[in-house]
């Protein structure tokens, strides 16, 4: 496919998971023959050749195998600026665009950032806890550690990234970064090196996408170069973390704390987590407010919409840019 098609009415559209029902899946139901998600084995077998269209978000990987069995899909769009679990070099490879919802979340996962890096820097869920424990009547919550001394090394300096580095600027904290290519507008020193990093700062974010290209970056060596001071942020993906070295890092006290809001197999989280009181756990909430979960979802729609109209569309991702070059 190297344009977009003609206008069409009511092509068919895969949803491979439940998305934002009130603004996608209202939306789509009016323009698109919407298939999915029950049942879709059996939905794929019985309509692979009319499917021209697939919305999909989460676990399920969308890969070349999948693709393969679409012969006349045209459009991927995800949800989530994150698109690990879609195979885009496939789509590539197969003329397929691939979307996926840019910008409209940044601010709203840096919010979740900070307010992770504050709860587990100053122990906040194990306060409110030990004031529902009653706990409070019968002695005084422990000290913990502080923000006030920390470097804080961004792994990740794109979009969110920098709504990150903005917030922690307003805190007074000195930044620094690894990213493979230093970016031209931020003031901060670069590190092309990410284990250098590591040992030059005691507080790692991480905010890049996941994939092969960063499975287990974050592993023992880089843990031990953080150091006993260390606290981990990862509002990232799970992938990017060494699960288990990471756990191991944790009960050796080779690192102080991790707050993680995303983990290999969510929403199985490793059990042997649950008993640490020095990491701080959350469901993969980074951008789940109402407002932003609705603009992702409009921006769904927005690239179907536009595709099916001819128009290409609105936020393709770098592998199936378009047009095509
Ligand atoms: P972006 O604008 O594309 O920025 C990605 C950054 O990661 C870039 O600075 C990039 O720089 C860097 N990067 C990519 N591959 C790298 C590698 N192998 N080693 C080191 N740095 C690498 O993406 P974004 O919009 O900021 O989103 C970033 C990620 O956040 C998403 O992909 C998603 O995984 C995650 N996310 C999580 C949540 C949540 O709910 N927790 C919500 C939204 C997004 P270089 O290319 O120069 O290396
Ligand atoms: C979403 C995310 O919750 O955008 C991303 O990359 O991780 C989150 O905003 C997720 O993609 C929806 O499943």
């Amino acid at each position: 496919m190297t344009s977009a098609p003609a206008a069409s009415a009511r092509p068919t559209l895969l949803l491979t998971g439940a998305i934002m029902e009130d603004v996608v899946e209202r939306q789509l139901a009016g323009r698109f023959d919407l298939l999915g998600p029950q049942d879709l084995d059996a939905q794929i077998a019985a309509h692979a050749g009319a499917i021209r269209g697939l919305a999909t978000k989460g676990k399920l990987r969308v890969d070349g195998a999948l693709m393969d069995r679409l012969p006349k899909l045209e459009i991927i769009s995800n949800f989530g600026v994150g698109y690990d679990t879609v195979d885009a070099a496939a789509a590539a490879a197969r003329g397929i665009v691939v979307t996926n919802t840019p910008d409209v979340l940044n601010e709203e996962v840096a919010d979740l950032a900070l307010g992770l890096l504050l709860a587990t820097v100053r122990n906040l869920p194990q306060a409110d806890r030990f004031v529902r424990a009653g706990s409070w009547a019968t002695g005084a919550f422990p000290l913990s550690a502080t923000l006030r001394d920390r470097t804080v090394g961004i792994v990740g300096m794109g979009r969110i990234g920098k709504a990150i580095a903005k917030r922690i600027e307003a805190f007074g904290l000195p930044i620094v970064y690894h990213t493979r290519r230093p970016q031209a507008d931020v003031p901060f020193t670069h590190y092309p090196d990410l284990l250098a990093m590591a040992k030059a700062v005691d507080t790692l974010v991480l905010i890049l996408p996941g994939g092969a290209a960063t499975r287990n970056l974050i592993n023992a060596e880089v843990l031990a170069a953080l150091g006993p001071r260390g606290i981990l942020i990862n509002v990232a993906r799970g992938t990017v973390v060494d699960e288990p070295a990471l756990l191991k890092a944790l009960q050796d006290k080779t690192i102080l704390a991790a707050g993680l809001d995303v983990f290999v197999d969510e929403p199985r989280v490793p059990e042997a987590f649950f008993g640490l009181e020095n990491v701080v756990l959350l469901p993969h909430v980074g951008s789940a407010t109402h407002h932003t979960r609705n603009a992702m979802g409009q921006l769904v729609v927005d690239n179907l919409v536009s595709w099916f109209a001819g128009k290409g569309p609105v936020t393709p991702v770098a592998e199936t840019p378009f047009p095509r070059p």
